[in-house]
């Protein structure tokens, strides 16, 4: 796998509107400064650690269908497809996932997992690293994750290797 693709992936797994990119209308600036209000919950003009954690908690248990903490393969599968309505390559993206974030392989994402994948995310986006997401750096990362996406959407119709 290339270096580049892998933040996309990462990103996916934590990020509210998960592929929405694949919709030919989408927009990222915009898309990225919706979810900066969504998530700026003390409007602010900037997403703090607690502001970034609280909702991946909540998509944890999203994921997590049967409560028991953890995510497995077939609930991020299931939870992708009710939410895009589509049975794309999300087994691919599934495995992607826990090759990255199942620490102790044992084909599930604890609880403690995806909060550590959620940490270095925000600390991906923060590029200056002041502990703070500024709106700016919320489209940047917003713009290049679309981009992956949208790249790995095409390479996958043609039917091409990663
Ligand atoms: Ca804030
Ligand atoms: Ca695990
Ligand atoms: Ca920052």
């Amino acid at each position: 796998m290339k270096q580049w693709f892998a933040p996309a992936l990462t990103v996916a797994l934590m990020s509210i509107s998960g592929v929405a990119s694949a919709n030919p209308y989408y927009d990222p600036i915009k898309e990225a400064d919706k979810l900066f209000a969504q998530m700026d919950a003390n409007k602010d003009g900037k997403i703090s650690k607690e502001e970034y954690y609280h909702p991946a908690e909540l998509r944890f248990t999203r994921f997590d269908l049967s409560s028991d903490g953890t995510i497995t393969r077939e609930e991020m599968m299931t939870f992708w497809e009710k939410k895009q309505g589509t049975k794309h390559a999300w087994k691919d993206m599934a495995d992607t996932q826990l090759r990255r974030h199942d620490k102790d392989k044992d084909g599930k994402i604890t609880h403690d997992e995806f909060m550590l994948a959620t940490q270095l995310n925000f600390q991906m986006i923060d590029t200056d690293h002041n502990d703070a997401i500024s709106k700016e750096e919320l489209r940047e990362h917003w713009k290049t994750r679309s981009k992956e996406i949208d790249d790995y959407m095409k390479r996958k119709e043609s039917g091409g290797e990663m």
